[in-house]
């Protein structure tokens, strides 16, 4: 599809090589690319915290963090000693809403069997 000479600025979609032959394509393109600013900004990031208590086994925190943090047998085992020795640790960083649904899948789980887990988010 050729394109009549013109010297007014086009948005058609560019479907051949041939527009790009054209010697005003790029003087009609130049301002407008030159002037827009990247428009997509990166989410925030939120770290899913969770906390120690005396009660929850560590085997049910070590199965959360494998199901629901993708971590490894090791990585959850060593997250969880952390957990205990220091009082909290990070379970994973994420955008809000797959933070507070990891979160909330948890905690679900925590006190259907009734344990006192208790996890924050946190924002990065
Ligand atoms: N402190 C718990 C115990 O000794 C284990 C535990 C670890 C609990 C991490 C919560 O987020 C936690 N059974």
């Amino acid at each position: 599809m050729k394109r009549e000479k013109s010297n007014e600025p086009y948005f058609n979609t560019v479907l051949s090589s041939e527009e790009n032959d054209n010697e005003n394509f790029d003087k009609n393109f130049s301002s407008l690319t030159l002037q827009e600013k990247p428009k997509l900004k990166k989410p925030p990031l939120y770290k899913v915290i969770m906390l120690n208590d005396d009660y929850t086994p560590m085997e049910f925190v070590v199965e959360m963090l494998q199901t629901y943090f993708s971590k490894s047998q090791e990585q959850a085992t060593e997250i969880m000693l952390h957990i205990h020795q220091k009082g909290l640790g990070v379970c994973g960083l994420y955008t809000f809403e797959i933070a507070e649904s990891k979160a909330a899948q948890v905690l679900d789980k925590a006190r259907k069997n009734q344990h006192p887990l208790q996890i924050k988010l946190e924002k990065e």
